[in-house]
């Protein structure tokens, strides 16, 4: 008989080596996310639902004003890791400040802080198309039983400990590493069950797919614009395929398992990228070095830049390693 998949609970508690310095508490923090993920997943599924509800005038399905989904996202993300007294900070792209978490005794004692975009993508939405959440945990630099400062975050993303998304997707995914490869979790929305469906995701060394939001052209640095034009030429595996969704995760995602670059470099209008290094790119990035690809800012690694500030832009060059180092030959040549 075929083994049946394991649940994400199973696999976690099987793989409780995978979590570094493991007392529990990242595996804690892996299962804070996989509850608020569920949350999210059933409301998000329910975006056009309650327009209809509502415009009905008939009741408000839950009883409550409607927010919008990445102010909602973010409170149930917050308060799901709160509760569970998990982490000592939060970092989230919906709020200015970081977030100090004392735990109920009040003595500071967790040892990891998480930095997150509840909801990435979020205008998409509206037009029923994947959106994200996104997640980078650290170990904690400032000494426990203290609270945490702006240093406990600002960390380069080669110390992260763990990172993740989730994509609500025609399926809902929850994707994830520790630092010992990449596993795809698939929700069975019926019990409500994250299932092990992608294990030791490999992004393919190679691929032919480029995304980047080409509208913006003109306003980008040339050496993307010849990457971009390579990408086009009539060659025997070329001209590539153009694929962009302007949801991180679902582009990523997709690229993960099919071959593929993604692209949000600087541009007149953004001189430092669109994108946020804490909290979009270094998770990502973690992601991408452990399923075997690559990302970078154009010249170098992502996970190696010294943050200075908590909202802080960068480019992003991310994907299948021979096309990110294609990219960055160009960038090379035009600077
Ligand atoms: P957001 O955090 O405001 O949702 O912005 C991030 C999103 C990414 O998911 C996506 O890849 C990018 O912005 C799309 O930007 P653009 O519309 O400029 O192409
Ligand atoms: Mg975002």
């Amino acid at each position: 008989m075929e083994e049946r998949n394991k649940t994400l609970g199973e696999f976690i508690i099987e793989n409780q080596k995978a979590f570094q310095y493991s007392s529990g508490e990242l595996s804690r923090i892996i299962n804070s996310i996989r509850l608020a993920a569920k949350v999210v997943n059933h409301k998000v599924n329910q975006a056009g639902l309650v327009d209809i509800i509502g415009a009905a005038g008939e009741q408000n399905i839950q009883g409550e004003d409607q927010q919008k989904l990445d102010v909602y996202a973010n409170e149930v993300f917050i308060q799901t890791l709160i509760n569970r007294e998990i982490v000592c900070g939060i970092a989230s792209e919906e709020n200015d400040d970081f977030i100090t978490v004392k735990g109920s005794d009040n003595c500071h004692n967790n040892k990891y802080v998480i930095l997150m975009d509840p909801l990435d993508g979020s205008s998409n939405i509206d037009v029923n198309v994947s959106v994200g959440s996104i997640f980078s945990v650290f170990r904690r630099v400032t000494p426990i039983g203290t609270p945490v400062t702006s240093e406990d975050f600002l960390q380069p993303g080669i110390n992260q400990v763990a990172a993740g998304y989730v994509i609500y997707g025609t399926s809902t995914m929850l994707v994830y590493t520790t630092g010992y490869g990449v596993n795809g979790f698939t929700l069975n929305p019926a019990i409500g069950t994250f299932y092990l469906s992608h294990p030791n995701m490999k992004f393919p060394e190679n691929g032919n797919i480029y995304s980047v939001n080409e509208g913006n052209y003109v306003h980008f640095p040339q050496g993307v614009k010849n990457y971009i034009k390579y990408c086009q030429r009539e060659e025997e595996d070329r001209p590539y395929t153009s694929r962009y969704i302007g949801s991180l995760v679902a582009d990523f995602h997709r690229n993960m398992i099919k071959g593929g670059i993604y692209i949000y470099p600087t541009s007149s209008k953004a001189p430092k990228g669109k994108l946020r290094l804490l909290y979009e790119c270094n998770p990502m990035a973690f992601l991408a070095e452990q399923a075997g690809g690559k990302a970078t800012d154009g010249f170098g690694r992502i996970m190696e830049i010294q943050p200075t500030e908590l909202h802080q832009r960068v480019p992003f060059f991310c994907g299948s390693k021979s096309m990110v180092e294609k990219a960055e030959e160009f960038m090379a040549e035009a600077n």
